[in-house]
């Protein structure tokens, strides 16, 4: 009840901050994008994690409002990140079960495209397999106009959930994120290694590019890249910051 009381609090005062994580291409390492994580800045406590306070909000109902000051965070902050960088594409942010099939997500999107006078191809929304377990329908539905309004679309975690395969074929997706508890061992396992080169050229085949998420060393990196890795995220490129301004 504490943290829900400081979560209010923090949601009035805006105590959240984005911190943004480069996402590079296999080929060229050049970044390509970046992926949105945000933390929130207690005036006490100092910097939690999502992992701590996220679930909190999601079942106290006030995720929805948490997420929509991050995507706006992430609106008004791109055109400080393509001038910082030219080269970059596109600022991906993760869309939470709640976010997608709340009533007003599509208006929202809307109203801050105008708002921020943005192209909507600068910006990815990144969808769990579990975030789409309840209300499947509903959750394509608004997933289809998303995605005819100009957004990107990716699988995040890809691997970890149920019924990966029928998402990757009914879902407008552009991107699948192979999760990172299959880099972990891609060096050593030759079962996750199998399976990753298995996962890449499924998507490869279905049009769909891969990021591989988590990669930590150049070997992990190089394996993925001789493997036709679209785009690599991980802490051997890049931890999640905060952009400076
Ligand atoms: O950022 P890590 O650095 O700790 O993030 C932990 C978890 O929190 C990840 O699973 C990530 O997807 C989730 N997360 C981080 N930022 C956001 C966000 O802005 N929205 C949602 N829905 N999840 C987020
Ligand atoms: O669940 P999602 O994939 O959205 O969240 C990404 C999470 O993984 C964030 O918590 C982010 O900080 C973390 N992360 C990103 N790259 C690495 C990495 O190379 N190693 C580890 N251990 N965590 C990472
Ligand atoms: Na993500
Ligand atoms: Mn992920």
């Amino acid at each position: 009840a504490d943290m829900i009381n400081q979560l209010r609090i923090a949601i009035e005062r805006n105590e959240f901050v984005v911190y943004f994580q480069p996402i590079v291409c296999a080929k060229a390492e050049k970044i390509s994008g970046y992926e949105a994580l945000v933390r929130w800045i207690h005036p006490h406590r100092g910097m939690i994690s999502p992992g701590q306070f996220i679930p909190i909000a999601e079942a106290s109902g006030q995720m929805i409002e948490i997420e929509q000051l991050i995507i706006e965070e992430c609106f008004k902050n791109l055109k400080l990140l393509i001038s910082l960088n030219p080269e970059m594409k596109y600022v991906s942010i993760n869309l939470s079960a709640r976010g997608i099939i709340e009533r007003n997500i599509v208006k929202f999107l809307e109203n801050l495209l105008l708002k921020y006078n943005l192209d909507p191809k600068f910006i990815e929304f990144e969808v769990t397999e579990s975030s789409l377990l309840n209300n499947i329908e509903r959750t394509v539905e608004v997933l289809d106009r998303i995605k005819e309004m100009g957004f990107k679309l990716s699988l995040d975690d890809f691997g970890t959930g149920f019924s990966s395969l029928n998402y990757l074929k009914n879902l407008p997706l552009d991107k699948v994120k192979l999760d990172k508890s299959f880099i972990d061992n891609i060096e050593t396992d030759e079962r996750d290694h199998l399976m990753v080169k298995s996962i890449i050229e499924l998507s490869h085949r279905l049009g769909l590019l891969v990021v591989g998420e988590g990669v930590e060393t150049k070997n992990q990196r190089d394996l993925l890249y001789i493997l036709e890795c679209d785009f690599i995220q991980g802490f051997y490129y890049g931890r999640p910051e905060p952009i400076a301004n």
